[in-house]
């Protein structure tokens, strides 16, 4: 059996407990992360040295870094999340370094700053960029990888679910909208991005 340490209310877990539900894989939640389980013990630092979650832990083999933990499931246990070929992944790859990289850092910041009473100025060019690139993208592509659900949607879900949370997603992007009725549908993206993420 799989172990995943995380807790339900952390974007980077969310994903990943979506991917092994969606996978039917056979794991448990060992709860861990800020209210939920020490992750400063000389045990799990020996884990991950950075104390974060989510961490899994597949027999010996232990794998950190959410969008890393993606690729080790989904090259496990082949299917059209992952599939096979240099071509087909990069297509799925490209998005989820986007995803880590270019538009939840931006979208992080802007939220915290919001949390915190600013206005998160800095910030929104970044995510107002995205979210149309993202909108224009998604009028010629049911999924960001192409027709089908990809590792991709799972990398980049929270921060889907996240811009429309804010003011300026009243700003019609309608594919962007199209695209998140479309995860709507999937039971894994409602039960643990769309319900348990703030
Ligand atoms: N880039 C890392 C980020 C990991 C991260 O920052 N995790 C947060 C939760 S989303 C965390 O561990 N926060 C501290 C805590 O919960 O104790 C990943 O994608 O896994």
């Amino acid at each position: 059996m799989l172990t995943l340490y995380g807790r339900p209310n952390s974007s980077n877990s969310a994903k990943v407990f979506w991917l092994l539900d969606e996978l039917g894989a056979d794991w448990r939640l060992e709860p861990a992360g800020r209210g939920f389980g020490p992750t400063d013990t000389p045990e799990f630092r020996e884990m991950n040295p950075f104390g974060k979650v989510p961490v899994l832990k597949d027999g010996e083999t232990v794998v950190w870094e959410s969008h890393a933990i993606l690729r080790y499931l989904g090259t496990r246990e082949p299917t059209a999340l992952w599939p096979e070929g240099a071509a087909a992944r990069s297509r799925i790859d490209r998005w989820m370094d986007w995803a880590a990289i270019s538009f939840t850092p931006p979208l992080t910041r802007l939220r915290k700053a919001r949390g915190a009473g600013g206005s998160g100025e800095a910030d929104l060019p970044a995510v107002l960029a995205g979210a149309r690139a993202l909108d224009g993208w998604l009028a010629r592509h049911r999924y960001l990888a192409g027709g089908d659900l990809s590792l991709a949607d799972i990398a980049a879900s929270p921060s889907v679910h996240r811009w429309f949370r804010l003011p300026e997603a009243a700003e019609a992007l309608p594919n962007l909208a199209r695209y998140r009725d479309d995860l709507a549908r999937n039971p894994g993206y409602c039960r643990h991005i769309r319900d348990a993420l703030s």
